[in-house]
């Protein structure tokens, strides 16, 4: 009788402290919602910030000057490090305003976003004598017009019917045309700057970076497939895989080139500036073209990097014929990488090298420029921080895969700090100083293209729902559509990955994934539909991911690894390298 009785008591005790548990969680699941609502706000209020001042200050022309409230026709400026062959008649391009275009509509604004097309349609002319970067003028102008573009066209009918003819698609063509004579090179390396009118300068500098040739192919080949004209995917494609030819080797490349001889010129590279955006683009221009010669070449670059540049969590420079490190330094644009690493399944990476990041931002309240790692200190002449987007970026991507609650509280640390010592009555300034927090008076177009973007993301991904959106290197998204894909050999495909209905999946397994998690059991389930389920994958106990010891955590689907409790109680990757 007694031990029947006491198994009663145990039994009714578990079940109250379960209960108590659901309690507990659907109220912690209630704060975080009701967090994750107010930062929405509070980042919309900052966009809005940024933007009305520069509607109100600084529209037409490129960018606003938020301390002078005056403006900046900066498109001829950007990469122009010596401020050479500046126009004297040029009246900017709206640049911020179609860098908004995106994040408009991400925020749920159509209305904002008809009325600047209306004024783009009427008005954006590219006949214009300027000399612009190819690389700047192509993720920034061409990327915000064709993403633009297929918002506007999309299935949700973003515009009101029949309000839309076209118009950015038609202007972004007409750039696109005025950038193809840059490619116009012996090698098809094409040159870093072209005059918008006249194409390229006479004793045009012939140097350029490996991210300046090597990451066009996601806005050209968007233009290629949504005007019919093959021209700028293929002379894309062709820079691409010159520069490919190019690779060492170890498979690394350098940071500078010669476009006439197609030469190195700077040996030395890492994840950062002037590289950065080439490994984005070779993953990403997979993922939207399909493309497994793009999977291969990531493939193995990726793996080079991992092998030469990877220091821990850190990423240092090397020369690409050696091998041997050559820059022990810390970039703020290096902090994408984390992000990138999400994309192809190896988050266990992206969380620890994200920590590091996010552990200088809080050490100086902004992402310095360059953090020397070797010397533990600031460069002592790149301490600024130009309201970058990187670290955001990465964290809405870990905080997509994860679901970690800790992500939302980088997030919320990003805004307060931006808001604090970047916000002025004119918009947001950048840092000149990261030790003084001493104001530049430059709001850049990518604070409202890409790092309010990213944390809005962040805090609300309805955007996201059943849709299947690639960002560019400047934000700008590229819809994942079947029909712009080749399809894949059958030799790709091999023959023990599990197929599931579609219906059944939660989340799509990555292709890194798929590369490291054969599947060892076959669904046969098959609507026909083409989707890979990581094989390893074990949920956590609960649905949302609070544990209490590590045996209520799973087996993380992305890359196979086991997820452990953190002290904070929720199943994650909890690395300490
Ligand atoms: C942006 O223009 C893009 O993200 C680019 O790829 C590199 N840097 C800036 C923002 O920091």
């Amino acid at each position: 009788m007694l031990p029947h009785m006491c198994l009663k008591w145990v039994l009714l005790l578990l079940l109250i402290s379960i209960s108590v548990l659901d309690v507990y969680s659907s109220d912690e699941n209630h704060v975080w919602a009701t967090k994750k609502r107010r930062m929405r706000e509070k980042v919309r209020r900052m966009f809005y910030h940024a933007y009305d001042n520069y509607m109100n200050h600084a529209f037409p022309h490129d960018e606003l000057k938020p301390l002078t409230k005056t403006f900046t026709d900066s498109l001829s400026e950007l990469g122009n490090l010596r401020l050479e062959h500046l126009p004297h008649d040029y009246n900017g391009s709206a640049l911020t305003l179609i860098e908004s275009l995106s994040s408009l509509v991400i925020m749920g604004n159509n209305t904002e976003f008809e009325r600047a097309i209306i004024w783009l349609s009427e008005n954006l002319k590219f006949n214009v004598d300027a000399r612009i970067n190819l690389f700047e003028c192509n993720i920034r102008v061409l990327g915000g017009l064709v993403s633009a573009h297929i918002l506007a066209t999309d299935s949700t009918n973003r515009l009101v019917q029949g309000a839309y003819k076209n118009q950015l698609l038609i202007l972004a063509e007409d750039l696109g045309k005025r950038l193809l004579p840059a490619f116009d090179t012996p090698t098809g390396l094409p040159y870093a700057w072209i005059n918008l009118k006249y194409g390229v300068m006479e004793n045009e500098t012939t140097e350029t970076s490996t991210s300046g040739c090597g990451s066009l192919i996601l806005e050209m080949g968007a233009l290629s497939r949504l005007t019919g004209n093959p021209r700028f995917e293929s002379a894309a494609l062709h820079a691409l895989r010159k520069l490919w030819s190019m690779r060492s080797s170890l498979n690394l490349f350098g940071t500078t080139l010669d476009v006439v001889t197609g030469e190195w010129i700077e040996h030395s590279s890492g994840i950062g500036a002037g590289v950065d955006s080439f490994y984005e683009y070779l993953f990403k221009a997979h993922i939207v073209f399909g493309k497994e010669e793009f999977w291969r070449m990531f493939h193995s670059a990726y793996v080079a990097v991992q092998k030469y540049f990877r220091h821990g969590p850190w990423y240092h420079e090397a020369d690409m014929r050696t091998g041997k490190a050559t820059y022990w330094q810390l970039t703020s644009l290096q902090a994408f990488w984390p992000g990138l690493q999400v994309l192809v399944g190896d988050v266990a990476a992206a969380n620890s090298s994200h920590r590091e990041f996010f552990y200088v931002w809080e050490k100086f309240g902004v992402l310095p420029e360059r953090y020397l790692l070797d010397h533990q200190m600031l460069h002592p002449t790149e301490k600024y921080y130009p309201l970058r987007p990187e670290l955001a970026e990465s964290t809405f991507h870990l905080y997509q895969a994860t679901k970690d609650p800790w992500y939302i509280e980088v997030g919320e640390s990003i805004v307060n700090s931006l808001n604090l010592y970047t916000k002025v009555e004119g918009g947001f300034a950048s840092i000149r100083d990261v030790t003084t927090m001493q104001h530049e008076d430059h709001q850049h177009s990518f604070f409202l293209a890409e790092t309010c973007k990213y944390l809005y993301l962040l805090f609300d991904d309805s955007f996201l729902v059943n849709q299947n959106y690639i960002f560019t290197t400047e934000g700008h998204p590229i819809p994942v559509l079947s029909a712009w894909h080749e399809r894949l050999p059958e030799a790709y495909i091999p023959t023990n990955w599990t197929f599931v209905k579609k219906e059944k999946l939660v989340r799509q397994a990555s292709a890194m994934s798929m590369q490291v998690c054969p599947a060892n059991t076959l669904d046969t389930g098959g609507s026909g539909s083409q989707h890979v389920k990581s094989a390893c994958h074990v949920a956590d106990a609960r649905s949302n991911h609070r544990c209490l010891s590590d045996e209520d955590c799973g087996v993380d689907s992305t890359n196979c690894r086991r997820r452990s409790c953190s002290m904070a109680g929720y199943c994650g990757l909890w690395l300490s390298i």
